[in-house]
C-alpha cells in the first residue's frame, strides 16, 4: 500500500505541474536555500471544507541570514540542522547552537515585518517551529496545509523533510502521513523571503516583501483515496448541463463517483477511469444562475469511495462575443476596483475574516461589481467571499514588470503558479478572469513566453477568459492599444496614468484612443497619490482634490472609448511599499487608495461611487 501511495502522490505532482521547486545550493545574492533533495507539494482542493488541526498561533522563530540551520563553515550540509529541533540534553556535553523553545515567537498566520521591529527590513531565511498534537486516523492521510509562505519555504515533520515550494501566494499540501505520530509532534518550516531575479515576482515591485507563512497552516486528513481536484461548470452552449470531471486520487479504474444537487434535485454518478478521473454530465435545466445581483450558490456534495465533500458552488457562464463580455449570456459593464492583499488598519497580509469583510464592505460601499485581486493570488477567504457576494473576480500571477521571460526555468515557474491557482479556484463562480501578467516589456522573448503561459491556462481551464494588464503606448495626444501580447488574449487589459505620471489632468480631455483589437476593453488601472485629509487646489499634487480631478477626468475620457467593459482603477486602499518614500506624504506607503489604510475615505472615493451607482461608467453594450 505505501509504495502505491507513494506512486501515486508522485504521478499527481507531475499532473499538477506544482511549481515544485527544486531548489539547491543557490542562486541570487549569495543566498542558499539548501540541500534541495526536491520532494515537490501538491496543491488539495477545497481545504476549507476538510477535517482540519489547525498550526495557527505561536511558532517560535530563528531569524537565520547566515543559514547556518542548514550548512557547515564550508557550506556542506549539516546533520544536525535545525529542522530536528535538537536541544542538548541534560549531563551530556552534546554542542547545540540554537534553542527553538528559548527563542522567541511570532503568529502564524502573519509575516515576521510587521511583528517584530528588528525583523522590519528583515530579507532572508528564518526557521519556524512549533509541537502539535495530533492523533493520525488508520487507513487516512495527513497533509501539512500551508496558505502561503513569502517567497522559498521548506517544510519539516518530527526532523523529516515533508515538501519544498517556491512562490509566495500560492497555497500548497505536503503529504506528511508517514511523518506524523499519535501525541505530541513537531513542525519546523524553513522561509526565505529573498527576493531573486529569476524569481516570480522578481527583485522589483510596487509592494512590500512581507516575509513568512503569512496565511494559515494546519494538518488535513484524508481517506487513503480521495477527491484532489474537480470542476464543474454549466456549458457555454446550452446553459442547461453541469460537466466536467472529478479527479479521485489513488483511486483504480471503476472507483464510483457520485456529484449530488440536493436543492436542484440534481444527481450524477460515474465511475473513474485508469486515472482515477470520472467526466460528469449532468442535466441542469432550471438552476437559477449566479450573478451579482443574484449570488445563488448550491450545496454541492461529490462522493467517491471513502471520501465525501460538499461544497458551496454557483453556475454561469463567461464568454465574450466582439467587444463585449457576456455573463449567462448577457452583456455585463465590470465596475471594479483593484485590491492588494494588504490588511485594513494593521498593515501585513490579509489573512483573517475581518480583514475580508472590511474590504468587500468598501466594495460594495463603492457600488462596485467586480474587483481585480492585484498583483498575485490572494487568501481563499476574498474569492469565498466573492462568491457569497456576488461580486466578479480577476484574479492575477505575479508576473509582474521585467520578469527573465528569456528563462526557460522561470516559464515553469510561472506555470506552476498558474496551475496552483486554478486548481484552488476553480469551484469559485466569482472567478471570470485569469490574469497571466502586468505592465510587461514588449519584446518578442515575453510575447513568446506570455503567448504559451495564455495557451496553458485557456488549456487547463476553457471555461474562463484570460487577460493582462497591458502598457499603452502614445504618440502626441493619441493612445494606442496595439501590443502584439493582446493577440493571445480574450480580455485587454491596460494601464495608463494620465494626470499623474504623465501629464495633467485636463490632457484628458484631448486624447483620443486607437485601439488595434477587436476584443473588450478593461482599463485595469488609473489613479494617482493623495494623502488623505490633505486638501488643496485641484492642481496641488497629493491633495484629495488633486486625486478626485484625476477621477473625473478619466470618467469623462474612459467613456469616449466604444468597447471599454469594465474599470478597475488604482487602488481601493493604501499599500506599503518600499519605493514610496516621500515624508509627510507617503512614509512608505503608496498613496494612491481611494481609501488610507486607517479606513478615511478620500474625496475620489465619492466621485468613483457616483459613477458606478449611476451606471455612468462604460457600457455592457
Ligand atoms: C502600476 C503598477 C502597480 C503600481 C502602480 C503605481 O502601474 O501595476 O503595481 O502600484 O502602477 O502606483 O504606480
Amino acid at each position: 500500500m505505501q509504495s502505491k501511495v507513494n506512486g501515486l502522490v508522485v504521478g499527481v505532482v507531475c499532473a499538477l505541474v506544482s511549481s515544485g521547486v527544486v531548489f539547491g545550493q543557490d542562486e541570487a545574492r549569495g543566498s542558499s536555500a539548501g540541500p534541495g533533495v526536491g520532494k515537490p507539494s501538491i496543491v488539495l482542493v477545497d481545504v476549507d471544507r476538510r477535517q482540519t488541526t489547525s498550526l495557527n498561533g505561536d511558532w517560535h522563530i530563528i531569524a537565520d541570514p547566515y543559514v547556518a540551520g542548514l550548512y557547515d563553515f564550508h557550506n556542506h550540509v549539516i546533520a544536525n540542522g535545525y529542522f530536528n529541533d535538537q536541544v542538548a540534553e541534560p549531563g551530556k556535553n552534546t554542542l547545540v547552537e540554537y534553542n527553538f523553545a528559548k527563542s522567541p515567537t511570532i503568529k502564524v498566520p502573519g509575516d515576521w515585518n510587521m511583528q517584530k521591529e528588528w525583523l522590519r527590513l528583515y530579507e532572508g531565511p528564518l526557521w519556524y517551529e512549533r509541537e502539535f498534537d495530533y492523533k493520525p486516523e488508520a487507513g487516512h492521510r495527513a497533509w501539512l496545509h500551508i496558505g502561503a509562505a513569502n517567497y522559498r519555504s521548506r517544510m519539516y515533520v518530527n526532523g523529516k523533510e515533508a515538501c519544498e515550494h517556491e512562490g509566495g501566494f500560492t497555497s500548497f499540501d505536503c503529504e506528511v502521513t508517514d511523518f506524523v505520530k499519535p501525541g505530541e509532534n513537531d513542525a519546523v518550516i524553513y522561509v526565505d523571503d529573498t527576493r531573486m531575479a529569476d524569481g516570480i515576482p522578481t527583485l522589483k515591485t510596487d509592494w512590500y516583501n512581507y516575509g513568512g507563512l503569512t496565511r494559515d497552516v494546519s494538518i488535513i486528513t484524508t481517506p487513503a483515496n480521495f477527491i484532489d481536484d474537480f470542476d464543474l461548470h454549466l456549458d457555454r452552449a446550452t446553459r442547461s448541463v453541469i460537466e466536467g470531471y472529478v479527479h479521485v486520487e489513488g483511486a483504480s479504474a471503476g472507483t464510483k463517483v457520485s456529484v449530488t444537487i440536493p436543492e436542484a434535485k440534481l444527481a450524477f454518478s460515474g465511475v473513474t477511469d485508469a486515472d482515477g478521473k470520472a467526466a460528469v454530465s449532468m442535466p441542469a435545466k432550471g438552476l437559477s444562475l449566479w450573478a451579482p445581483g443574484n449570488p445563488k450558490l448550491y450545496k454541492v456534495t461529490l462522493k467517491a469511495g471513502a471520501d465525501s465533500l460538499e461544497d458551496d458552488m454557483g453556475f454561469r457562464t463567461i464568454e465574450t462575443q466582439g467587444t463585449h463580455i457576456l455573463l449567462n449570456g448577457k452583456p455585463i459593464v465590470l465596475h471594479g476596483i483593484c485590491i492588494h492583499a494588504e490588511a485594513p488598519y494593521r498593515g501585513g497580509r490579509v489573512n483573517t475574516d475581518q480583514d475580508v469583510a472590511t474590504l468587500f464592505g468598501w466594495v460594495q460601499d463603492l457600488g462596485a461589481n467586480f474587483v481585480r485581486l492585484a498583483h498575485y493570488p490572494h487568501d481563499m477567504r476574498m474569492e469565498r467571499a466573492a462568491d457569497k457576494l456576488g461580486i466578479l473576480v480577476w484574479s492575477e500571477v505575479p508576473v509582474y514588470w521585467a520578469l527573465h521571460f528569456e528563462d526557460e526555468a522561470v516559464f515553469k515557474k510561472s506555470q506552476g503558479q498558474l496551475s496552483e491557482e486554478i486548481r484552488r479556484d476553480r469551484d469559485k463562480a466569482s472567478v471570470i478572469l485569469w490574469s497571466i501578467a502586468n505592465e510587461t516589456p514588449s519584446t518578442e522573448a515575453r510575447t513568446t513566453f506570455l503567448t504559451r503561459s495564455a495557451n496553458y491556462v485557456h488549456g487547463l481551464d476553457p471555461t474562463r477568459l484570460v487577460t493582462a494588464a497591458l502598457l499603452v503606448r502614445g504618440e502626441g495626444n493619441t493612445k494606442i492599444i496595439d501590443d502584439p501580447l493582446g493577440k493571445a488574449l480574450d480580455v485587454i487589459g491596460f494601464n495608463e496614468y494620465i494626470g499623474w505620471y504623465e501629464k495633467t489632468p485636463e490632457a484628458m480631455d484631448q486624447t483620443d484612443w486607437k485601439i488595434a483589437y477587436d476584443k473588450p476593453l478593461i482599463v485595469s488601472e488609473f489613479g494617482g497619490d493623495a494623502k488623505a485629509g490633505l486638501h488643496g487646489g485641484e492642481h496641488e499634487r497629493w491633495t484629495e482634490e488633486y486625486q478626485a480631478n484625476i477621477f473625473r477626468h478619466q470618467i469623462a475620457m474612459l467613456n469616449r472609448i466604444p468597447s471599454l467593459r469594465g474599470t478597475t482603477p488604482w487602488i481601493l486602499m493604501d499599500f506599503r511599499s518600499p519605493v514610496r518614500q516621500l515624508p509627510g506624504i507617503q512614509d512608505g506607503f503608496n498613496r494612491k487608495g481611494l481609501i488610507s489604510d486607517q479606513g478615511e475615505k478620500k474625496e475620489a472615493f465619492g466621485i468613483l461611487q457616483k459613477a458606478y451607482k449611476s451606471d455612468g461608467l462604460g457600457k455592457a453594450e
